[in-house]
């Protein structure tokens, strides 16, 4: 088993935490809730300033999450014309605009489905709004644009389920011919909810055709709250690192379904297992500087700032603890069909205490060596309370 404090192991740890980057959604600092109510946070943020300002705040106690992932109706509800507006905020806060994620499920139009939707009018206008997501991403600079699409049916024999997927791939296709040559599409799947029969696209093998068929530039993007309950979701990663067709991750946990819960919470081996095929797949020269690693939660209970800031440390030491897998000795163990002694390998790295290495790194670079503490000292939860306290009844954001 390796020892944390041997200065070999140290310098791995070292070289995997400068690698890594996590992006934060601006709408896990929004109030959210469920389909039976809210409950509001004074300190939430209700502006895409506000946004900014707590996304600035936790890479400046992290010091890994460089970008914050917008969604086009809920943080740019003019389009392009606001892209002045929020590059100056990029400015004032120090973070930059990630990911786009266009809206496809708000608009009363969208109630049998966008892209899909049986009506060439209101498809045609879905698709405008991926072509001015699009734009957007251009004039901000930002790589990708991740779509998530609420379409499907709730009942049998009410949609044609071959017709919405001609039309899924026509509008695809056409996005990705919009595209400048740096953008990626990422194609986000989810079985079911909003939709509960069928939904356009419910699992990776659909994301991964609609991606092929779009173009080259398309990848799948892992959510990992969108799988059934006994998915191996790390054979589905190996498979498209395998195939070249990862993309990116919608980081959370779940219990029961699309729960949106932090990271790690319910099973961080998971996680961990997801990681390690993503090491594995770096050692054997699969490129993976590509991937896009993205939270996508909304904490309806937790403090949003605290939710993000022990989300983001949690996917540090997850990423860390898959990085000191012996990989060659695992691979050794695999060969030989050692399997009690290839499982305590494996395991032993997650049952590894990182945390001791994750802090000596951060002050290593200039960062509070507990970023949860540093929130708490700094008082900026209780100050954001305060000012923003009389307008939190704004919701600006979904459920
Ligand atoms: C969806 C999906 C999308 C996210 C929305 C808010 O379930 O995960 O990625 O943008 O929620
Ligand atoms: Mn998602
Ligand atoms: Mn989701």
């Amino acid at each position: 088993m390796m020892k944390l404090s041997d200065s070999a192991v140290q310098d791995v740890a070292f070289k995997a935490l400068d690698a890594f980057k996590i992006e934060i959604p601006s709408w896990g600092f929004a109030n959210t809730g469920t389909r039976f109510g809210k409950f509001v946070q004074a300190a939430a943020a209700t502006t895409i300033e506000e946004k900014f300002a707590d996304a600035g705040e936790v890479n400046k106690l992290t010091g890994v999450t460089p970008t914050v992932a917008l969604h086009v109706l809920w943080d740019l509800p003019n389009g392009v014309k606001d892209v002045p507006e929020v590059k100056g905020l990029e400015k004032r806060f120090g973070v930059k605009s990630g990911s786009i994620n266009p809206n496809l499920f708000q608009d009363q139009e969208y109630k049998y489905g966008s892209l899909c939707n049986p009506s060439a009018d209101i498809r045609a206008h879905a698709l405008e709004h991926m072509l001015d997501s699009i734009e957007i991403g251009k004039a901000l600079g930002s790589r990708d644009i991740s779509l998530w699409m609420a379409d499907g049916s709730n009942y049998p024999g009410t949609q044609s389920m071959r017709k919405r997927i001609t039309w899924l791939e026509e509008a695809l296709k056409a996005s990705h011919d919009q595209m400048a040559p740096g953008q990626r599409l990422l194609v986000e799947y989810k079985p079911f909810e909003p939709a509960f029969y069928h939904t356009d696209i419910a699992d990776w093998g659909m994301s991964s055709h609609l991606a092929k068929f779009a173009g080259p530039q398309a990848r799948v993007l892992v959510d990992t709250g969108h799988h059934y309950s006994a998915q191996n979701i790390e054979q589905i990663v190996a498979w498209l690192l395998h195939t070249n067709m990862l993309g990116g991750f919608h980081f959370n946990d779940r219990r029961y379904a699309d729960d949106d819960l932090t990271l790690g919470s319910i099973d961080p081996y998971q996680i961990f297992r997801i990681f390690h095929e993503i090491h594995a797949a770096t050692d054997d020269g699969l490129g993976s500087g590509e991937i896009a690693y993205m939270i996508d939660q909304s904490h309806n209970l937790k403090g949003k700032m605290e939710a993000m800031v022990q989300t983001v440390a949690t996917a540090q030491e997850l990423y860390l603890k898959a990085a000191l897998v012996d990989r060659k000795k695992l691979a050794g163990l695999q060969h030989s069909c050692d399997l009690v002694d290839a499982e305590e390998l494996y395991r032993g790295a997650f049952w590894t205490d990182v945390r001791p290495v994750v802090s000596a790194w951060r002050v290593a670079r200039g960062l509070p060596a507990d970023p949860l503490a540093a929130l708490k000292e700094s008082g900026y939860v209780e100050r954001a309370a305060k000012e923003r306290g009389s307008r939190s009844m704004a919701v600006s954001s979904y459920a």
